[in-house]
């Protein structure tokens, strides 16, 4: 019988090792049969937007977190694929900071040119997974939510790529229970438009928070107060922004902090972070990790040490996103298709040491970029993954850290050069706190002018 890969999840993840397959396949390598099981209708992970909050049709938990207005946060040039540009994919460079439509409309033009499709099972999610000492082989039990059914189906690899920024974290605060506005967390956030004119509380101080406060004010909220529970942000808000430490307790629509002080506010939004969350899976094969740049158990950040056909992708607290996917998900492929040796269990628990110890020396920002860089140093030159140069993408990391310290409202209408093809990004035609209409097709066309 032939090899089988399950997939779980086809997220940028899941499809960075569909196409990690099709691309062996595309040169002439024999490869196992792949299937990727999809809880969506679609492909595209959480960028695959949803107006749905709460659970699905099926009475799945939805597993989207992003939200109407969401502009990439991070430079396009730091993610972009070195063996699909975003020139090729547009056919014209475009600028640096695209909303979630046009970041969605590139991921997806990868594996849909590459034919992939046919190979995720969708609405599909998968229930439990087993392994068997006895057969060496693993059982998935999964629900065809279109049928109703559920069913089994035996692999040789598992390979789980069912993300990790989709279950919230939601931490109890006294008095939240009978506060008189609206409280959600980050994960249910969908549009800012409910927050015009509003007094909003946001817990958390991490990329999450800075967002959404930053859609909120954008739209119009009248003011927002930061809680943060460790320490405040670098950035220079606006004047309707504050800062304080963390949230004591509500009474009624007031906010009182730690440090004393108190705000009255008219909702809450918990930016509070992500659980890594994979209900489908038995203790021993499951991953316990916080948000981190090295999550424990896995060599080098993707094989389960204790079962080596278990695999994690995209498994990080992540500066590098879609290229580091793909740096993976060739290194997982390689793996299974014998290209790769294995090492010793000694020499491969003394690996995990030593990414673990490096982790431990990480103080700053700039630290856990140099981290990941190193990281992605070490998985790409294993494969056959076009290198580029990761030098460059760690440079430009640092220089959208300092972009945002001088203009958290504005960094997104900087201009970076792609590392891929050395051609510098236009700028976009709407500066960013002016462009309310975040469609693919408002960031593409310029604005029509207006008939005299
Ligand atoms: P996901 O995108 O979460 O995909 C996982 C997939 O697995 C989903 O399709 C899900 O339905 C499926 N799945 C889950 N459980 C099961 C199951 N049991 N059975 C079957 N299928 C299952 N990154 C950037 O590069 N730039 C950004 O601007 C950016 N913004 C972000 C904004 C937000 C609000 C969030 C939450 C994240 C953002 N990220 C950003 C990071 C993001 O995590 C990655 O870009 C990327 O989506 C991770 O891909 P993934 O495939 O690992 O996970
Ligand atoms: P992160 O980056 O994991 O950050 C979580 C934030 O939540 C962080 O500021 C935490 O503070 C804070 N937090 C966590 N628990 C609490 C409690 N109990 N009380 C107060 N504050 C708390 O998650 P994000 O959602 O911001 O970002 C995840 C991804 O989504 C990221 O890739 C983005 O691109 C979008 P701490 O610093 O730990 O004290």
């Amino acid at each position: 019988m032939s090899i089988r890969v399950a997939i779980i999840g086809a997220g940028p993840s899941g499809m960075a090792m569909l196409r990690a397959f099709q691309s062996a396949r595309q040169k002439g390598a024999e490869v196992p049969e792949f299937v990727c099981f999809e809880k969506q209708s679609d492909w595209g992970g959480i960028w695959n937007y949803t107006w749905r909050t709460g659970l699905d049709q099926y009475g799945e938990p939805v597993h989207g977190s992003m939200y109407r207005y969401l502009w990439s946060n991070g430079p396009k040039e730091c993610l972009e694929f070195s063996d699909y540009t975003f020139e090729e994919h547009f056919g014209q460079p475009i600028p640096s900071y695209p909303p979630r439509a046009v970041l969605h409309d590139y991921i997806m033009g990868r594996v849909e040119k590459a034919g992939l499709r046919a190979h995720v099972r969708f609405n599909s999610p998968v229930r439990w997974v087993d392994y068997s000492d006895a057969t060496g082989q693993f059982t998935l039990t999964v629900k065809d939510n279109v049928k109703d059914a559920l069913y089994s189906e035996v692999f040789d690899y598992v390979v789980i790529a069912s993300g990790h920024f989709s279950t919230p974290n939601v931490p109890h605060f006294p008095g939240i229970e009978m506060f008189p506005g609206r409280v959600m967390h980050a994960h249910d956030f969908r549009a800012a438009d409910e927050f015009i004119g509003k007094d909003l509380l946001v817990v958390g101080s991490s990329y999450s928070a800075e967002d959404i406060a930053s859609q909120c004010y954008k739209y119009g909220a009248k003011s927002i107060t930061f809680s943060y529970r460790t320490r405040r942000s670098n950035f220079k808000w606006p004047s309707c922004f504050t800062e304080k430490p963390l949230l004591e307790k509500l009474d009624g629509r007031v906010a009182h902090f730690i440090d004393g002080t108190t705000a009255e506010v008219d909702a809450v939004i918990l930016c509070t972070g992500y659980l890594h969350h994979y209900p489908f899976l038995p203790d021993d094969m499951r991953l316990k990790s916080a948000n981190r740049m090295n999550p424990p158990d896995l060599y080098k950040g993707v094989m389960w040490e204790k079962n080596h056909k278990l695999f994690y992708l995209g498994m990080q607290d992540q500066y590098y996103t879609f290229n580091m996917f793909d740096a993976q998900a060739w290194y997982v492929r390689d793996i299974i298709l014998g290209r790769i040796t294995l090492p010793s269990d000694e020499t491969i628990a003394a690996d995990i040491a030593g990414w673990l110890a490096k982790e431990g020396t990480i103080e700053t920002a700039f630290d856990a970029i140099d981290f990941q860089t190193d990281y992605m140093k070490e998985l790409i030159p294993a494969t056959d993954y076009p290198m580029f140069d990761l030098d460059a993408v760690a440079a430009l990391f640092k220089v959208w850290e300092h972009d945002k310290e001088r203009d958290i409202m504005g960094y997104r209408d900087n201009s970076y050069t792609s590392i891929m093809t050395g051609n510098t990004a236009p700028p976009h035609h709407t500066k960013w706190i002016e462009a309310l209409d975040d469609s693919f097709e408002a960031f593409i066309n310029p604005p029509a002018v207006a008939a005299e």
